[in-house]
């Protein structure tokens, strides 16, 4: 990327002091970046590529970028002029990358280490698909999945199935997904997927597929390798299959953001960022002492839905010692985080409460 920069040119606008570089294609936020409002600032979010992103040339005429609609009973492509006028929605959701927490497997996985920053909370605005698909004449016959497909070019000489970024979730998912086209009150930009992104809120960040060049109704998920053998929870050492569970609905998870190395004796604020998933959530607990002793901790900043996260405080006294904070949260099913992650080869889907926490030393 330009040179002397700290960051790549699609990514420039963003606040570099808040980011890990992990490579052009993977960045993080800060775990002490992460703030306490509900909204993650678009500059801080992180970004995760598969692919390196398109030319900047195709946000030039936004207003013209077509996405084929297949699998509904009236199958066309409408331009993003046109899906603005069909119907407009704001939902606000967590994006988390499936692989977020990776950092914390012994195994070492394979992939980008993750701490806690491959996750944000931001506000989502454009067109729910089920208004759209009504538009179309439903949802044909027979079709169980919601595949869509990323407008990336595919590098020449490789097998397109092997790169491209198409992924399908199960049909009910069309309950709540959207066709985007603003991020937090702004523009979708490229780097989050403009000029149009699927979204699907409360299901993890690869099946929410930027620049989406289709949206198919499918029998059957698709099998390009990022969902036929990627992105499964698979024992180590086993080869990705399309038998093994999917990285498609987020559970509950919680970790705490403040503070994260050092305190003052006295009173101490512990603050942290908790979410439910596909789920709301219920309540988070904070541990001082490693999950021994836990209370409740105050949930902050308007509840701003299901899919959204909640900033939390737990109000403390510290004597000078060494502490292990934690946290634990809970859904509205009554599921809660469990305190071991769960080993599988690639790293994904660590919602275990124990490795997200932090040590303190107050003095
Ligand atoms: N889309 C597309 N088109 N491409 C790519 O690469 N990636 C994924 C999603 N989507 C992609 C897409 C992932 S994987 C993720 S996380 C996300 O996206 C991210 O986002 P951002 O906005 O942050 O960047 Mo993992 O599960």
């Amino acid at each position: 990327w330009a040179q002397g920069s700290p960051l790549p040119d699609y990514v420039g606008w963003k606040n570099a002091d808040a980011l890990i570089v992990h490579s052009a294609n993977t960045l993080e936020t800060r775990r002490d970046a992460i703030g306490r409002g509900v909204l993650t600032p678009s500059d801080r979010l992180f970004v995760r590529n598969n692919l390196p992103a398109p030319d900047a040339g195709i946000m030039q005429d936004s207003e013209g970028w077509e996405v084929n609609i297949t699998g509904v009973n009236h199958p066309r492509a409408l331009t993003l002029a046109e899906l603005k006028r069909i119907g407009v929605e704001t939902v606000v959701s967590v994006l988390q990358c499936s692989g977020n927490g990776r950092a914390f497997f012994a195994h070492g996985a394979s992939g980008t280490p993750w701490t806690v920053g491959a996750a944000g909370c931001v506000a989502w605005t454009g067109v729910p698909l089920r208004e759209l698909v009504r538009e179309l004449g439903g949802v044909a016959e027979g079709m169980n999945y919601l595949t869509g497909t990323g407008g990336e070019t595919i590098p020449a000489g490789l097998d397109p199935k092997s790169v491209m970024v198409e992924r399908s979730v199960p049909l009910a998912a069309l309950e709540q997904a959207l066709l985007v086209w603003e991020m937090n009150d702004e523009p979708l930009s490229l780097a989050h997927g403009g000029p149009v992104r699927l979204v699907i809120p409360g299901y993890y960040g690869v099946n929410n597929v930027k620049y989406v060049r289709q949206v198919a109704f499918t029998a059957g998920q698709t099998d390009a390798a990022i969902q036929a053998t990627g992105y499964r929870m698979r024992e180590l050492g086993e080869p990705g299959s399309p038998e093994q569970p999917s990285m498609w609905e987020m559970p509950v998870k919680s970790w705490v953001t403040s503070p994260l190395t050092s305190a003052s004796p006295g009173r101490t604020l512990i603050y942290g960022v908790a979410f439910g998933g596909v789920h709301g959530l219920a309540g988070v607990e904070v541990s001082v002492d490693g999950g021994s002793r836990w209370a409740e901790a105050r949930l902050l900043g308007p509840d701003l839905g299901r899919f959204a996260w909640r900033p939390f405080v737990l109000a403390t006294e510290l004597a000078p010692g060494e502490y292990r904070l934690v946290s634990r949260a809970k859904d509205d099913q009554g599921q809660v985080q469990p305190e071991e992650r769960t080993d599988n080869d690639q790293g994904y889907g660590h919602n275990g409460w124990k490795d997200h926490g932090v040590t303190l030393t107050v003095a």
